[in-house]
Order: C-alpha cells, then sequence, then structure tokens
C-alpha cells in the first residue's frame, strides 16, 4: 500500500517515515498521495494515540523532488501541484486530534521544513539541519513555511531566513525555538519514544482539543478565541479522561486514560 513511506503503528504510536533514503527522502507526488491516507488511518484509528513523522536514513527530507518537478512542468501549475499535494499534508497535521511528534533525524528543506514545522513537537538529533531552501532556486516559501516561520521566529528573523536560504544547525534552531529540544543522534529514538509513550498514556482529547485552540488562536483576536475555548470546553467537559481524571484526583489515585 505504501511505496515512498513507511507506516507502522506500535504501542500505540504511528510511526510515518518518509523512506526514499537514496534521494534524501525528496518529496513526490505518490509521497502526498500516501502521507494523506497515513494521516487518515492515524485519524480513523482510536488506537492510534500519537504520531510520529521522521525520515530514513540520514535526512528529514530534501522538500520537493526537483527531478520529478521538471517532469511535471506543464501538466499543472506549480500553485495546483501545492494545493493537491502539500497543502493537504500539512494541513492533516494540523487538523489531526492527535499529537503529532516530528523526530528530526537530518536535514529538513524546502516544503519539507513546512512538514517539519507542522507538527506539534520537535525533536531534532543534533545532525539535523533547517533549510528553507526556496530562495537558493529563486522560489518564494511554500507549504505552510512563511507562516510557520513568522509564528515561531516574528517578521524580520524570518524574512532573513527565507531571503537568505540559510541552513541552520540543530542548536540554531533550538535557540530560535523553532524545535523544542536537540539530542545527540544515539538518544533520537529513546528520546522520542519516550514521549510518544508519555503522550500515549495522557488524555488523547484533551490534547486534540487544545491543538484545536491553538490553531484556532493562531489566526483569531482574543474575543474570537475566548468564545472558542468556550466551544472546545463543553466538548472536553465531556470526554470520560475528563471524569476520570476529577474521580482520580478525589480518589487521591493515578488516573487511567482511555483516550476518549
Ligand atoms: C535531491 C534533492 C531534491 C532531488 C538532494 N530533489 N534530489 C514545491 C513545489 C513546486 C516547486 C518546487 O518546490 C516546492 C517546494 C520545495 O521543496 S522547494 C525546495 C526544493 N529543495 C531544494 O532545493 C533542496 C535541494 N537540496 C539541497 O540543497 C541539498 O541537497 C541539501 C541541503 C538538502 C542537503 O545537502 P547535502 O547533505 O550536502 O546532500 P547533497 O546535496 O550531496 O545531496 C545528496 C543527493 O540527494 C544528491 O544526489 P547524488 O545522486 O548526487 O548523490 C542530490 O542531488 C540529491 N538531492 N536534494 N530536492
Amino acid at each position: 500500500m505504501y511505496d515512498h513511506i513507511l507506516f507502522d503503528v506500535a504501542d500505540s504510536v504511528a510511526t510515518i517515515t518518509l523512506n526514499r533514503p537514496d534521494k534524501l527522502n525528496a518529496l513526490t507526488t505518490e509521497m502526498s498521495r500516501e502521507l494523506v491516507y497515513a494521516q487518515k488511518q492515524c485519524a480513523r484509528e482510536s488506537g492510534v494515540r500519537c504520531v510520529v513523522l521522521t525520515g530514513a536514513g540520514r535526512a528529514f527530507s530534501a522538500g520537493q523532488d526537483l527531478q520529478e518537478f521538471q517532469m511535471l512542468e506543464g501538466r499543472a501549475t506549480v500553485g495546483d501541484h501545492l494545493r493537491r499535494g502539500y497543502h493537504r499534508v500539512v494541513m492533516g497535521f494540523r487538523q489531526l486530534e492527535k499529537p503529532v511528534i516530528g523526530k528530526i533525524n537530518g536535514v529538513a528543506a524546502g516544503a519539507a521544513l513546512g512538514y517539519a514545522l507542522a507538527t506539534d513537537l520537535r525533536i531534532a538529533s543534533d545532525k539535523a539541519s533547517f533549510v528553507p531552501a526556496f530562495i537558493r532556486i529563486g522560489l518564494a516559501p511554500d507549504s505552510g513555511v512563511s507562516w510557520f516561520l513568522q509564528q515561531l521566529v516574528g517578521p524580520a528573523k524570518a524574512f532573513e531566513l527565507l531571503a537568505t536560504g540559510v541552513r541552520l544547525d540543530a542548536q540554531e534552531a533550538l535557540r530560535l525555538r523553532i524545535i523544542n529540544q536537540v539530542v545527540a543522534p544515539k538518544d533520537l529514538d529513546s528520546t522520542v519514544s519516550e514521549l510518544a509513550q508519555r503522550l500515549v498514556m495522557g488524555p488523547t482529547r484533551g490534547i486534540g482539543l487544545t491543538k484545536s485552540v491553538l490553531n484556532k488562536a493562531a489566526g483569531h483576536n482574543l474575543a474570537d478565541t475566548l468564545e472558542y475555548e468556550a466551544q472546545i470546553q463543553d466538548i472536553a467537559y465531556s470526554t470520560t479522561d475528563h471524569k476520570e481524571d476529577v474521580a482520580a484526583f478525589l480518589e487521591k489515585r493515578p488516573p487511567q486514560f482511555s483516550g476518549q
């Protein structure tokens, strides 16, 4: 079913691996299709309570496969190529009401930087780097990179990064708050797996609703956000995990979250 990605579910964690290591996991049309399919599978399966996105081999991903893109020329506009593939993947990660960890094992360039930034928590190996590569080939940012970077680092720094296409190492990305944590390459698997297990044990619906509120707040004023928070809180209040947490608190015992 999957040719350009790997999809695996273990211990309630779905791991999606961009899997074209000989091409630095450069992104293809087929890969976008498979990513959307995998995201739907993650959304559908209640047994999946956390998602990890990573790359096979030494790269996270080098962004759009430039060889494939040359072959696509004349068949669709660049805008349509983005709308049909990249937009769906980016929105898919943002709208998935489950936590998504970006396990950034190596370079993340161009549109793949957008995929990395669309995750909720980013843990990087100190071998990882971040390249807003668009300008290096004379293009403007796409795949949400302009939006995410501006949110994370502010407009002046976002412009500097995007207009120069500079390659940021993991420590600099951490300093700029583009990522959450940097670890030695040998510790990447265990760090991500411990974090994923902590999230899996949590109230998954509440975590998903938290993500919805943050998504909404990013594009709205305080009054609209207050109203949205109130609506979401009605939903969170009705979850089994909320009731369990209150009961556990009153009974002075650890909560057992079902994710519902
Ligand atoms: C690649 C690629 C690649 C194919 C390395 N494609 N083969 C959306 C829609 C429409 C239009 C276009 O764009 C977009 C959004 C985007 O993503 S734009 C940005 C596209 N990506 C790039 O421009 C990045 C190009 N790659 C690089 O700058 C470097 O390869 C990076 C910085 C990613 C990694 O550098 P190194 O670690 O030094 O690796 P390398 O350059 O030696 O690459 C290794 C191999 O991978 C090499 O092939 P070879 O056969 O010589 O071993 C590269 O040709 C291939 N490769 N990126 N995007």
